[in-house]
């Protein structure tokens, strides 16, 4: 069965596959039957190719990775990265991924999780196994004083604004009717989480309502009023004063009883909050929990 991710994925006909490597449509057929070149097949017995299909099999088929659109690591093509970056693994990619933001490279940064997204389709994958890892390892450097506080405002911003770029290539559901709000407390700077929630919601076809950083969230019954969202979602990374938010949540979920919105919260801050889940309130912990819930 295909995930929800592929599912809204553009897939590769044997025709598209055969232009862009440049050979007949025969070979394709001839390679996908002798197990050189992966493929789905629909329902209907159709073969199917993602970019990652095409990928692999470059990376085996060297004579054609020209056709392809690999990703260039600086100035020459590193076919280890490459490898690992088709495979979906990051041992390697999050130590290079982390020296290029901490170097502000916004085109490198941007190349990659362009490049990870055309192969994999995967917000999770990208959210959960690089980006997260790569945000930790840089507010541990800055706690070791290995980073200043400067240089650790510019690599999180040089990732957050990739991030919101990649969105722009990202396919979304057309028809989008049940909208969801998300947001973080009022005390919250830390709203990376919160935009990767955004765009994994768009993704699962909700109309997302944003409002980001150091939202009053006690103090939102006009965004029920006026929009009536269906979920609300709050991301909290940071709590200074705990009793504020705890008073800030117990509002929210107030409001979210009044207009039967079920509410999602996520992040370490949650942690130092008193809640109970129920049927209207959940506790999630990763970014697959947001594709899940
Ligand atoms: C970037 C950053 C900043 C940037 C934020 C920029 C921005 N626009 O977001 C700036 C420079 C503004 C900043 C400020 C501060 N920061 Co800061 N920051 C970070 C850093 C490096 C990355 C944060 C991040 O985005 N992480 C990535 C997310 C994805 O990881 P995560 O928070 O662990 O989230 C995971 C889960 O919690 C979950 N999740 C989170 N939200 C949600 C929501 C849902 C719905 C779901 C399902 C899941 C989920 O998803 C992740 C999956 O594992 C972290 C280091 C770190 N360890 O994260 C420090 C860190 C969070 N900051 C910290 C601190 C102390 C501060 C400041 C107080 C510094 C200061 N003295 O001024 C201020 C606080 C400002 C405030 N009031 O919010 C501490 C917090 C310690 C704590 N928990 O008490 C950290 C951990 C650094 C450290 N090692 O000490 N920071």
């Amino acid at each position: 069965m295909m995930n929800t991710s592929e599912q809204s994925s553009p897939y590769l006909s044997s025709v598209d596959v055969a232009r862009i490597l440049d050979v007949n449509v025969a070979t394709v057929k001839r390679w996908t039957e002798a197990g050189k070149l992966d493929c789905v097949k629909t329902a209907g017995g159709h073969r199917k190719f993602l970019m990652r299909h095409l990928a692999a099999f470059a990376i085996e088929h060297q004579k054609y990775a020209q056709h392809l659109p690999l990703i260039h690591f600086g100035s020459e093509l590193n076919l280890d990265l490459n490898a690992e970056l088709l495979r979906g693994e990051f041992k390697e990619l999050i130590p290079f991924f982390l020296e290029k933001a901490i170097l502000c490279d916004s085109t490198i940064i941007q190349n990659i999780l362009n490049s990870l997204y055309m192969v994999h389709h995967d917000l999770v994958l990208i959210y959960d196994d690089l980006i997260t890892p790569v945000l930790h390892e840089i507010g541990s450097k800055w706690e070791r004083g290995e980073l200043s506080i400067t240089e650790e405002h510019l690599a999180s911003q040089t990732i957050k604004d990739a991030i919101i770029k990649m969105q722009d290539i990202v396919v979304k559901p057309e028809i989008r009717t049940e909208k969801v709000f998300v947001l973080t407390f009022s005390e919250e700077l830390h709203d990376i989480p919160a935009k990767m929630v955004q765009h994994l919601l768009e993704v699962r076809g909700f109309q997302v309502l944003y409002s980001g950083q150091r939202t009053p969230a006690g103090d939102t019954s006009s965004v029920f009023e006026s929009f009536h969202p269906e979920r609300v979602y709050v991301s909290s990374v940071f709590v200074e004063n705990a009793q504020q938010s705890q008073a800030e949540f117990r509002e929210l979920l107030g409001l979210c009883q009044v207009n039967k919105a079920e509410l999602f919260v996520g992040g370490s801050g949650i942690n130092q909050l008193r809640i109970k889940e129920d049927d209207q309130l959940h506790r999630l912990w990763t970014f697959k929990d947001v594709m899940q819930s």
